[in-house]
C-alpha cells in the first residue's frame, strides 16, 4: 500500500489497483482527497501492469461529499470536474465500491466511474438541495441517464437517500455484494476484465432523457407536485431546471448550465444560511462540560406519565424505536382515549401507505397502558406528562421518587414551570431532567431538553443520546420561565397582541409571518395547538390577556372547537376571518383608549421578530442558552422559523445587529420600556458584532 496522498492510498490486488480514500470521519472530497484520486488514478491509467482501478472508501462510509467547510473560500486545483473527467475517461474500467453513504459528491464520483457496486446497507443520495445547493458536479446530468427523469428529480429535489435494493432496481448499482467489500470489488472489476464489458459512459447514455424530450408536461407536473414543500426556497427550482438542461441539451452543455445554475446557489443568501445551520445541528450536539464519552444510562424500558395531547405522542416516539413503555394515567377512561388517540394515530399512517399493519400492531404492543404508578419501577426513564400545574407535578415525582430504581432518570414535559422546584420534590434531584417535546410530539423534531441545577452529567448525557436515539434533535438549555423557545414566543406574542389592538388584521399578521416562510401564521398557530392551554396557564399565574380571554370565555378555544382566533368549516383547517373576534379586538382597543391605524408589513415584521432576537440575547447573556446557534436550531425545529434564514440569531446577524437595535430605540421612543435593547445587544451593536462571533 502506498500513500498517493494523506488521504489517498494505492493498492494492487493481482491485475487491479485499488484507491482507498480515507479522511476521516466521512471522507469529504477536501482537495487532499481531490489531489490523491487525480494523481491515483492518472498512475494507474498510465500503468501497464493494471486492467481496473476500484476506487473504495476506509472507516464507516464511502465519500458523504464535497468539503462544506470549503465553500465559500478560494476553489483550489484539481476541481471535481477534473478529477471526474479522469475517471469517466480512464482507458480502463473503473468500479466504486460503496459503503455507507454516498452522497452528492461522493456520488457524483461513482456516477463517473464505469460500474458501481455496493454493500445491502449502502445508501445513495444527493442531498445538496439541503444545503440550498444543487448537485455540482455533474449530478443532475449524469442520474437522470441512469435511473430516469422521474427518479432523478424526486432524489435531487428532495435530497433524501435511497437503499441499495432501490439503487439496483433502478440501474445506479450493477451490483449488491458481502463480506469484504474492497475483495468483492476487485472481484467484480476482474469479471468486467474477464468479460471484455464496455467502458460504460454515463455522459453517452441518452435513452432515458431522450424518452422525456419534448415533453414539458413531465416537468410541469413535477413542479405542481412539490410546490407546497418547497415553497420559499430557492434551490428545487434550480435543480428542476438542471434535469431540464439534461434532456433538452448535449452532456458538455448541460454541464455547463447545471455549473451556471450551481453558482447563482452557491452565492445566494438562503445557501449561506443553509449552509451555516447544517453545522449549527451537529454543534447543538455538544455540550461543553459533558464530553461525548460521558457515560450515558442505557435505556431499555421507558415510560410516560399522562396519556393527553403530549403523553401520548411521546410514547409513539419510544415504539416506533422499539423501546418498550408503559403509559399510567389516573383513570381507565382517560387511559383508554389517550392510547385510542395513539392508534388512530398510527392507523392514520397506515393509511397512507408509511406503515404496514403489522407495524402498527407492533408498536402498539410496545405501549402498555395502566393505572398503576407501580408498574413504572422497572423503568430506565420516566418522562412526566401531566397537567401544567406544579402540585400535580410535585405530586407525580415524589410519588415516582419512592418507586423508580435507583438510577432511573426522572424527566418533565413541562413547558414552563420550574423544573428545580419539580426536582426538589425528590430525594435526587440529580436525576431529575426536563424533556420539553412539541406537539405534535410524535412528529416535531425538536426536543429541548432543560438542564437542573443538580441534574448530573449523566443525566444530561442520557437526555441527550435518548433524543437522538428516538429521531429528535436534542437542544440543552436552562431553567427559566418558558426555556428558550416558549421564552421568546412570549415575546413575539406580547407585540402581537399591541399590533392587533393598534389595528392590524389577524389575517395580515399571519400572512407577514407565512410569507416570511413560516409555515403558519401566530395566530393560525394558536388555534392549532389549542387557546385553552395558554388559558389555563394565565389563570393559573393570575394574568390576563385581554382579548384572548374574552375568546376562551366564548369556549373558543380553536380548532378543535371549530373557532378561535379565527372560524373554521367543518372538515377544513382554512382559518377565515371572524367579524365576532374583531368586535371583540375593537372592543377592547376603545376601552383601552388606543387609536387604530393601518399599519404596514414591514413594521409587522420588525414588531414580531425584533423582540424575539431581543431575547434571544438576554438568553444568551444568562447562558441559558450554550450558543447563538443552538437558538436557531430551536426555532427551526420547533417554531417552523424557514431554514433558509437560518434562524433567528443568524437573521439578526445578516440584517446587522446595529440596524436592529437602532429601530428598537426608536419604538423604546415611541412605545415603551419593553423596546429596550438587551446588554448583549447593545455591546455586538457598538462594536459591530454579530451574535456568532460569540
Ligand atoms: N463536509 C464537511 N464536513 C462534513 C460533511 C461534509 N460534506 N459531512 C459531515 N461532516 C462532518 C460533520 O460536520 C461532523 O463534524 C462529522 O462530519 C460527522 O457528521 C459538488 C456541492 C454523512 C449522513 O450534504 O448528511 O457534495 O461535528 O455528525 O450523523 O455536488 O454527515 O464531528 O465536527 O453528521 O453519522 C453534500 C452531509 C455536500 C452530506 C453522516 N453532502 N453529511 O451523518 O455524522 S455538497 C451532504 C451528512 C456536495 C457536490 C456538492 C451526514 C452523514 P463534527 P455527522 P452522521
Ligand atoms: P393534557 O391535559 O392533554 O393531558 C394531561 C393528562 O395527564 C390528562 O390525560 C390527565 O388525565 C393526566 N393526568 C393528570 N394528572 C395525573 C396524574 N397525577 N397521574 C397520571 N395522569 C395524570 O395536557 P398536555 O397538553 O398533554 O400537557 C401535558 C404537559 O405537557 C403539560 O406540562 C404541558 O405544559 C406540557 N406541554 C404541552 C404542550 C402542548 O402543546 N399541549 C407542548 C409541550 C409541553
Amino acid at each position: 500500500m502506498t500513500a498517493i496522498t494523506e488521504f489517498v492510498d494505492l493498492d494492487r490486488r493481482r491485475r487491479v489497483a485499488v484507491l482507498t480514500v480515507n479522511n476521516p470521519p466521512v471522507n469529504a472530497l477536501s482537495h487532499g482527497v481531490r489531489l490523491g484520486l487525480r494523481d491515483g488514478i492518472r498512475q494507474t491509467s498510465a500503468d501497464r501492469e493494471v486492467d481496473a482501478i476500484v476506487i473504495v472508501c476506509a472507516g464507516r462510509t464511502f465519500i458523504a461529499g464535497a468539503d462544506i467547510t470549503e465553500f465559500g473560500k478560494p476553489p483550489r486545483e484539481p476541481g471535481l470536474h477534473e478529477v471526474l473527467d479522469l475517471i469517466e475517461g480512464a482507458p480502463k474500467p473503473v468500479v466504486a465500491a460503496i459503503h455507507g453513504t454516498a452522497l452528492g459528491g461522493g456520488l457524483e464520483v461513482t456516477l463517473a466511474c464505469h460500474y458501481r457496486v455496493g454493500v445491502k446497507s449502502a445508501r445513495f443520495g444527493l442531498p445538496e438541495v439541503k444545503l440550498g445547493l444543487l448537485p455540482g458536479a455533474g449530478g443532475t446530468q449524469r442520474l437522470p441517464r441512469v435511473v430516469g427523469v422521474q427518479k432523478a428529480l424526486q432524489m435531487i429535489v428532495s435530497g433524501d437517500p435511497i437503499g441499495a435494493d432501490d439503487a439496483l432496481k433502478n440501474g445506479l448499482i450493477d451490483e449488491i455484494v458481502d463480506g469484504d467489500l474492497t475483495a468483492a470489488g476487485v472481484a467484480f472489476a476482474e469479471k468486467v476484465v474477464r468479460e471484455k464489458r464496455p467502458l460504460r459512459k454515463i455522459r453517452d447514455m441518452d435513452e432515458k432523457v431522450a424518452a422525456v424530450r419534448g415533453k414539458p408536461e413531465v416537468f410541469a407536473e413535477f413542479r405542481k407536485s412539490v410546490a407546497r414543500q418547497v415553497r420559499g426556497f430557492r434551490a428545487p427550482e434550480n435543480c428542476i431546471r438542471a434535469v431540464e438542461a439534461a434532456v433538452d441539451l448535449p452532456f458538455a452543455r448541460g454541464l455547463e448550465r447545471e455549473r451556471e445554475l450551481f453558482l447563482e446557489l452557491l452565492n445566494s443568501p438562503e445557501s449561506k444560511a443553509q449552509r451555516y445551520f447544517f453545522f449549527a445541528e451537529r454543534e447543538a450536539a455538544k455540550i461543553p462540560d459533558v464530553p461525548a464519552d460521558t457515560p450515558a444510562r442505557e435505556i431499555k424500558k421507558a415510560a410516560v406519565i399522562g396519556a393527553g395531547t403530549m403523553g401520548g405522542g411521546i410514547a409513539m416516539n419510544f415504539a416506533n424505536a422499539g423501546i418498550p413503555v408503559t403509559v399510567v394515567e389516573m383513570a381507565r377512561d382517560a387511559l383508554d382515549r389517550g392510547l385510542g388517540v395513539v392508534r388512530k394515530n398510527y392507523e392514520a399512517t397506515a393509511s397512507r401507505g408509511r406503515l404496514t399493519k403489522e407495524d402498527v400492531e407492533r408498536r402498539m404492543g410496545l405501549i402498555t397502558g395502566t393505572t398503576d404508578f407501580n408498574a413504572v419501577g422497572d423503568a430506565d426513564i420516566v418522562i412526566e406528562a401531566v397537567f401544567e400545574e406544579m402540585p400535580v407535578k410535585k405530586e407525580v415525582f415524589a410519588k415516582l421518587d419512592g418507586i423508580c430504581k435507583p438510577d432511573a432518570v426522572l424527566a418533565t414535559n413541562t413547558s414552563t414551570l420550574d423544573v428545580n422546584e419539580i426536582a426538589s420534590a425528590t430525594r435526587r434531584p440529580e436525576s431529575v431532567i426536563g424533556t420539553h417535546f412539541f406537539s405534535p410530539a410524535n412528529v416535531m423534531r425538536l426536543l429541548e431538553n432543560v438542564r437542573g441545577a443538580r441534574s448530573s452529567k449523566t443525566t444530561v448525557a442520557t437526555a441527550m443520546a435518548l433524543g437522538r436515539r428516538i429521531g429528535k434533535v436534542p437542544v440543552l438549555v436552562g431553567v427559566c420561565h418558558g426555556f428558550v423557545g416558549n421564552r421568546m414566543l412570549h415575546q413575539r406574542g406580547r407585540e402581537s397582541e399591541k399590533l392587533m389592538l393598534e389595528g392590524a388584521p389577524l389575517h395580515q399578521m399571519d400572512k407577514v409571518l407565512v410569507d416570511f416562510g413560516f409555515p403558519m401564521g401566530p395566530f393560525a398557530m394558536s388555534d392549532m395547538a389549542g387557546l385553552d392551554v395558554g388559558w389555563r396557564i394565565r389563570k393559573g399565574r393570575g394574568v390576563t390577556s385581554p382579548v384572548a380571554d374574552r375568546i376562551c370565555e366564548l369556549g373558543r378555544f380553536g380548532q378543535k372547537t371549530g373557532a378561535g382566533y379565527f372560524k373554521y368549516e367543518s372538515g377544513d383547517r382554512t382559518p377565515k376571518p371572524d367579524p365576532v373576534v374583531e368586535q371583540i379586538i375593537a372592543d377592547v382597543a376603545r376601552e383601552g383608549g388606543i387609536e387604530r391605524r393601518q399599519i404596514s408589513d414591514q413594521e409587522i415584521l420588525e414588531r414580531l421578530l425584533y423582540p424575539m432576537v431581543n431575547e434571544g440575547a438576554k438568553i444568551l447573556d444568562e447562558g441559558i442558552a450554550i450558543r447563538a446557534s443552538d437558538i436557531d436550531v430551536i426555532w427551526v425545529y420547533g417554531y417552523g422559523w424557514p431554514v433558509y434564514r437560518g434562524g433567528p440569531m443568524f437573521w439578526a446577524d445578516q440584517i446587522g445587529l446595529e440596524t436592529i437595535r437602532d429601530r428598537m430605540l426608536e419604538l423604546q421612543r415611541k412605545s415603551g420600556d419593553e423596546w429596550a435593547p438587551a446588554p448583549l445587544l447593545n455591546r455586538l451593536a457598538d462594536q459591530g458584532k454579530g451574535f456568532l462571533t460569540l
